[in-house]
């Protein structure tokens, strides 16, 4: 885990830092394919289009109850529905086959997972563009997310992806706002200096909090809990239904408002697996990738403050206030333009500020 540091660090420190992030990842993810190949191929996910029924194998990081769960469960009823042959589904729970950052690698490959939801940041490794999907302080409010969805805008980056991670989106689903999660409170920009925090594995995450004044470092989303009961780290990011599913209340219980994000999640297939199925079953699961992803959206952003009130009321969490929101938006507008300009990327992200 790398990143810590002073946020006056220059902007070459912090790309210096950056790359040391950057190396540190992509080193776990080849131990990470390594053991991939050890341990799943025997167990590799099955798309079987000779007759047979079809099993597809997904993966979800929580239980039965959260919504991301909830989710692939309506996107596997919605598939079975359109399609006319045999389809079957063997979805693991609770991160029996690891994190999102293990999932990015397993589509890639064709092996172990053929369905799940990521968070963009997530595939940074593969493409340093699509996490512009879930920067913080992309859409102003739920309004302006759902016009965001509703349109084309994220079409270019769908295309790079599968280029360049041979994954295919489906759907989408999402609708949680992330705020600052911590063992200590942190209430304003002054308390937020220096603040050791973990942000998901993509560039623009790190750049973004180092701009407030935060301590940044990515860690793997399973190494979270401890890390913060251990006080490597004081906190993170996070939406109330994760906090809720993952109790990482127990380790964290101030929730300070900043709303810096409501989330895009794609439902995601691999490319290797999907261009092997028939056409009606990949029609059936774009049919059931955009119906799942509306249920989900609709569900996690309705739930979302109900959440925080129900650990609220169970003396889990304490909610506070953020003074400094403005200062934070005038503080991320140049890193957001800086990235988007790296990704020739400017025209979207004012498509999408204008929309
Ligand atoms: C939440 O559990 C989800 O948004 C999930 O998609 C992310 O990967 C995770 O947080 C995270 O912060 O890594």
């Amino acid at each position: 885990m790398l990143g810590f540091g002073r946020n006056e660090r220059s902007r070459e420190t912090v790309n210096k830092d950056l790359n040391l992030i950057w190396e540190d990842i992509m080193f776990n993810y080849t131990l990470k394919a390594m053991a991939i190949t050890a341990t799943l191929l025997s167990t590799a996910s099955v798309a079987y289009a000779d007759g047979h029924a079809v099993t597809m194998r997904g993966a979800s990081m929580f239980d039965e109850d959260h919504a991301f769960t909830k989710t692939l469960r309506e996107f596997e009823r919605l598939v079975a529905e359109n399609y006319d042959g045999e389809v079957e589904f063997d979805l693991r729970l609770n991160g029996e086959l690891g994190v999102e950052s293990d999932y990015v690698t397993y589509l890639n490959q064709g092996v172990a997972v053929d369905y799940t939801i990521l968070a963009p940041s997530n595939m940074a490794v593969f493409s340093n563009s699509i996490p512009l999907m879930d920067m913080p302080f992309l859409f102003r409010d739920l309004d302006h997310w759902n016009a965001v969805l509703a349109s084309d805008a994220f079409g270019p980056l769908e295309e790079e992806l599968r280029e360049a991670a041979g994954i295919v989106i489906v759907g989408y689903t999402g609708g949680g706002v992330r705020n600052l999660v911590s063992a200590e409170p942190i209430t304003s920009m002054e308390e937020l200096a220096d603040h050791r925090m973990r942000v998901m594995g993509a560039p623009i995450q790190a750049l973004t909090f180092d701009a407030l004044g935060a301590a940044p470092a990515a860690i793997a989303y399973n190494e979270v809990y401890n890390a913060i009961q251990t006080g490597v780290i004081g906190g993170f990011e996070n939406e109330a239904a994760s906090i809720q599913n993952l109790k990482f209340y127990e380790v964290a219980p101030h929730i300070s408002l900043t709303q810096h994000t409501i989330t895009v999640r794609p439902i995601v297939f691999s490319a290797k697996i999907f261009d092997a199925l028939d056409a009606d079953l990949q029609a059936a699961i774009f049919a059931a990738g955009a119906e799942a992803g509306a249920f989900g959206r609709a569900l996690e952003s309705g739930a979302d403050g109900e959440i925080l009130k129900e650990m609220e009321a169970a003396g889990q969490i304490v909610i506070h206030e953020f003074e400094g929101r403005e200062q934070m938006l005038e503080l991320v507008g140049p890193v957001q333009d800086a990235y988007a300009d790296e990704l020739g990327a400017t025209v979207m992200l004012q498509k999408i500020r204008d929309m």
